[in-house]
């Protein structure tokens, strides 16, 4: 059987990193197979491309080269890793998907929705995640969070106007696609944030098992 693929999303500093932790230790209390990974990276060419995304230079990147090198990397990734392991029956755990891509360069960017679906189709087919949990902050606490864990990268150095409109972004993928998103308040204290994180995955859980 084909395992499940589980993505977490957000914007900057919304706490991705310190839950994923906290997933990784119930798919191990489930006695799950799975594989932890992330985006833009996940094999050695993506991760090359992630630090051509990430780093801050003098030259303006234009936002069709963006979104661009965010598909190129998923494409590596996907074939390289995420369908082999689900294919395999065990489970993909991801730290940000396309999701990120509708958010950013989508609502961020203001690049067009069907062209992003369309990059989409041709990386992906079919293949969606099944469960999307999407860690939701105020932007400026998030970016506060961010400051005060590491040096800004490129993205983090936009504008908070920016990151209110990737918020907005995906706050609009989870009304759009309820079954497969759900929305974690993460501005609460990590306990209350992983107790919400826990009754997303048991009822994820619940569900496939009765789906067989
Ligand atoms: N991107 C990515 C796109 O534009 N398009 C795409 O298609 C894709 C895939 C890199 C960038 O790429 C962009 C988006 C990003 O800008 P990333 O590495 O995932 O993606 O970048 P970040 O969002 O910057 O990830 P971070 O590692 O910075 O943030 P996290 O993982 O969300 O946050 P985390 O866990 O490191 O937490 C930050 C701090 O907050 C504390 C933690 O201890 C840590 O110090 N914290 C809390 N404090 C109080 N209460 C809580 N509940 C807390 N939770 C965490």
């Amino acid at each position: 059987m084909r395992g499940k693929f589980i993505t977490i999303e957000g914007t900057e500093g919304v706490g991705k990193t310190t839950n994923i932790q906290f997933i990784q230790n119930w798919l191990d209390a489930k006695g799950l197979a799975y594989l932890c990974t992330r985006e833009p990276g996940g094999t050695p060419l993506a991760e090359q491309i992630r630090e051509l995304l990430l780093a801050r230079r003098d030259e303006l990147v234009c936002d069709t080269a963006e979104l661009l090198l965010m598909f190129a990397g998923r494409a590596q990734h996907l074939h390289q890793v995420i369908e082999p392991t689900l294919g395999e029956g065990a489970w993909v755990l991801c730290d940000r998907f396309t999701d990120a891509t509708y958010a950013y360069q989508g609502a961020g960017r203001g690049m067009r929705q069907d062209l992003i679906a369309e990059l989409e189709l041709i990386v992906q087919g079919s293949l969606r995640p099944d469960l999307t949990l999407i860690l939701d902050i105020p932007v400026e606490i998030g970016l506060k969070r961010a400051s005060e864990r590491s040096a800004p990268d490129r993205f983090e150095q936009e504008k908070s106007e920016f990151f209110q409109r990737v918020r907005q972004g995906y706050q609009d993928i989870a009304k759009n696609d309820p079954e497969r998103c759900v929305i974690i308040d993460a501005s609460k204290p990590l306990v209350d944030v992983q107790r919400e994180i826990s009754i997303a995955l048991e009822a994820f859980w619940f569900s496939s098992e009765e789906s067989g």
